[in-house]
């Protein structure tokens, strides 16, 4: 089985920003305003407002060679599709069972119940609750601080891997940026499909634009 962690590298020629890169989204938003619960407690408006522009921005993105090479892996291979981004451009290209570990810009959750429902592409703190009626509709994504989702399934998909691929993530963020020192220590392949090397201990690594490096690998 293949284990296939990605990050916001793999959308970036899909024009939706990264994280870290030069005018990558952490330098035009405070990070702690827009991607953490005491953010969203402070200026709900602000977050959404944040939000509403990536869902919008995603919502006009198309999937790349990447995204379609990767649906075509999964067609061939048994491959554990775990993603850090919350764009849904993989499903778009045909992925199938893509955990999303930090949630999806397609998903509302109720702050007040836990109810989740199918986002709109312009959300509002006021939005109603389907289920409670409350007025305390958040982005279902996970903030900093809060926890990462399929936490279990990824260690039991690490645990029996027989390779570990990290495609165009910094490996900054944790428990992401874990899991290749993870795959080491089950005596797991590491593989970097990146635009640059990040700096983690990889057994080997493709480097350039995921569009072209990633169709390069899997075909
Ligand atoms: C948690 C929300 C407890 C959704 C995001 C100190 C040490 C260890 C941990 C911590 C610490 N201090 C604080 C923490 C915890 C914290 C953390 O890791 N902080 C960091 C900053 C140090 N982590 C958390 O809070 C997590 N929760 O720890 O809970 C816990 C822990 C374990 C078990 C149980 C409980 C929650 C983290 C989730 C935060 N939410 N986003 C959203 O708005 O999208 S993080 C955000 O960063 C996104 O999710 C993003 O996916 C993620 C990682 O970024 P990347 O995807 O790697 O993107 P980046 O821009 O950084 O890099 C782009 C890469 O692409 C580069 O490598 C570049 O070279 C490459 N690239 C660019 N163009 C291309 C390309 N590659 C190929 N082709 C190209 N064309």
């Amino acid at each position: 089985m293949i284990f296939v962690l990605t990050g916001a590298g793999l959308s970036a020629e899909s024009g939706l920003g990264t994280f870290r890169d030069a005018g990558g989204l952490w330098s035009r938003y405070d990070l702690e305003e827009v991607a953490t619960p005491r953010g969203f407690a402070a200026n709900p408006h602000l977050v959404h407002d944040f939000y509403n522009a990536r869902r919008a921005n995603a919502a006009g993105a198309a999937p790349n060679a990447a995204h379609h090479a990767l649906a075509r892996l999964q067609a061939a291979r048994e491959v554990m599709l775990v993603t850090q981004n919350v764009d849904d451009l993989l499903e778009r290209a045909g992925a199938r069972d893509v955990l999303h570990m930090h949630g999806r810009l397609g998903g509302a959750l109720c702050a007040d119940c836990g109810a989740r429902w199918e986002a709109p592409l312009v959300m509002s703190p006021d939005d109603p609750c389907p289920e409670c009626g409350a007025a305390a509709t958040r982005p279902d994504v996970v903030w900093f601080g809060e926890m990462p989702t399929g936490l279990d399934e990824i260690d039991a998909g690490l645990a029996r891997a027989t390779l570990f691929v990290a495609l165009g993530t910094s490996g900054t963020v944790y428990p992401a940026a874990g899991f290749v020192e993870m795959a080491r220590a089950a005596g797991t392949p590491t593989l970097e499909l990146n635009l640059e090397p990040s700096g983690g201990r990889f057994d080997d690594g493709r480097y350039g634009p995921a569009s072209e490096i990633v169709p390069g690998w899997v075909d």
